[in-house]
């Protein structure tokens, strides 16, 4: 799987490429991930990348130019071309899940005020990781990148995603280490128990008691 993202904060990627299960997986080239400056693509003799809105108003809109080029010079016939904006679908589990099967996303991080409304054509799909305003698409490529490159085969203990999260609309169980008693808050027994069907019955019941009491949306769903 390819990554492309395109952005005007190139630095704003350094800690999240260099740590961690995001370092591992491109190490072990199960994942190719390049930050692409859009300014580098900009035909103005200074790099401009924004200018004023036509008609006025708030602040700096994105140009279309520079984002035109550099999504024409990357694109291959394989390649998903992603919009990052508060404007788009809402990102969840199963769009990660989907996404991770793709060979090739270019992934454009919007930024300022806006970005030009042409801008929109060159995308496969708007995507936006919840309602409230982040000041770039930057954080929220880095959270869909995140979540996509995890569930690539390889890259974790394929047991540790069968169990997560939104996994069937049910939230993750409760899990614990040693001590046992940690300040008289004790572990289950049934979890020392090493009886397995009892343990698997445990956390299945824990399992829907959570998603229950935390998110009943979860459960309708089902
Ligand atoms: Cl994708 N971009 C911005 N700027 N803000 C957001 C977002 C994206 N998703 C939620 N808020």
């Amino acid at each position: 799987m390819k990554i492309n993202i395109l952005t005007i904060f190139p630095e704003m990627f350094e800690g999240f490429l260099n740590t961690s299960i995001i370092k591992r997986a491109i190490q072990n080239k199960k994942v190719e991930i390049n930050i692409y400056d859009i300014r580098t693509y900009s035909t103005d003799p200074h790099k401009k990348v924004d200018d004023y809105g036509f008609g006025g108003g708030k602040g700096m809109v994105l140009m279309p130019q520079p984002i035109f080029d550099a999504v024409e010079s990357l694109k291959t016939k394989d390649a998903k071309v992603l919009l990052m904006t508060p404007q788009g679908r809402t990102y969840n589990q199963k769009k990660a899940y989907n996404l991770s099967k793709e060979k090739e996303l270019i992934i454009i991080c919007g930024h300022y005020e806006g970005f030009d409304e042409r801008i929109r054509s060159l995308a496969d799909e708007e995507i936006s990781i919840g309602d409230y305003v982040l000041t770039g698409g930057e954080l929220a490529s880095m959270v869909i990148t995140d979540s996509i490159t995890r569930l690539i085969d390889g890259v974790i203990e394929s047991e540790s995603h069968l169990n997560d999260s939104f996994n069937n609309n049910l939230l993750d169980y409760p899990v614990y280490t040693k001590p046992v008693d940690f300040r008289g808050m004790k572990v289950p027994s049934v979890l020392l128990s090493g009886h397995h069907s009892n343990i698997k019955k445990y956390r299945e019941e824990a399992s829907l008691k959570r998603t229950k009491e935390r998110r009943p949306d979860l459960v309708e769903e089902r």
